[in-house]
């Protein structure tokens, strides 16, 4: 592994590369020890847990683990004590508390962890923490899924693609987040391939009674199935939203209509809303 200085000195440096060398030096001394008693972040933090269904097997296909405060702050509240020095530690820490949540509750189906793209810059260190927890936890590596969230501008799709092809190699299911939203468009998925793409909620808002949306979806729906991509639409909230769905040929669902997150524990859906 190569050491890696940085001259404080030197102001030639971009805040980007920066970063990314800060990033790199933290790699070092992370274990998984480290990130699952927050030792390295001067906060604490825990998950709720959302789940995305398959209405065909009537089954929970995942659970989301969504980061809320100790107390069940909302996440936003947690976000904002994240910043380019704790970024790559905090996401490290955020896939330990949400395989050994998963592991305690005793989650049998997929579990769902959001991944800061940005905080990823070599996969094969990255990756050490996750596999170490889900060895400790005793949850299974094939069953971790990874949603790529959009929520910042990914400097290089090139790379990141790299890493998302690593990360299948080594069993782990790969996702799409707020596909259509943000930065999270077409160009990306041309890029960045994995097994699933999540629907933006705003695409999927009052589905039933807009045909523009409806057309927009159709198409994605056929440019997923000529890729081998599974579609799974978030943020549903009606039953007339989902039957629209439906009829695309979608079966994976996540929204308020099936259930809200819910604190440290696993929601169930009502029987009802499968049929
Ligand atoms: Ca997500």
């Amino acid at each position: 592994m190569n050491k890696v200085t940085i001259d404080e000195t030197s102001d030639s440096i971009g805040e980007f590369e920066a970063c990314k060398l800060m990033m790199q030096k933290d790699f070092q001394p992370l274990g998984c020890h480290e990130c699952a008693d927050n030792r390295l972040l001067d906060f604490d933090f825990t998950m709720a847990f959302q789940p995305i269904v398959n209405t065909t097997s009537k089954q929970i296909f995942a659970y989301e683990a969504l980061v809320r405060g100790i107390n069940n702050e909302p996440a936003v509240q947690v976000f904002e004590q994240v910043n380019d020095s704790n970024r790559y530690r905090f996401d490290q820490a955020c896939r330990v508390k949400a395989v050994k949540l998963a592991s305690e509750l005793g989650i049998t189906c997929l579990l769902s962890i959001n991944f800061m793209p940005n905080a990823v810059y070599r996969p094969e260190l990255c990756i050490r923490t996750t596999l170490a927890a889900a060895e400790q936890y005793n949850f299974p590596i094939e069953r971790i899924l990874f949603e790529i969230t959009e929520a910042e501008f990914i400097e290089d799709q090139l790379h990141l693609a790299e890493v998302v092809d690593y990360y299948k190699q080594r069993g782990f299911l790969t996702a799409i987040d707020d596909f259509g939203a943000g930065y999270s468009g077409l160009n990306f998925l041309a890029n960045v391939r994995t097994d699933l793409v999540k629907l933006d909620m705003a695409l999927v808002r009052n589905i039933n009674r807009d045909k523009v949306r409806q057309a927009i979806i159709k198409g994605v729906r056929q440019v997923c199935e000529e890729l081998d991509i599974t579609l799974i639409a978030e943020g549903v909230e009606t039953a007339e939203e989902l039957r629209t769905l439906q009829s695309f040929g979608i079966e994976l669902f996540q929204g308020y209509y099936f259930a809200r997150p819910l604190f440290q524990a696993l929601p169930t859906v009502p029987l009802a809303r499968f049929l």
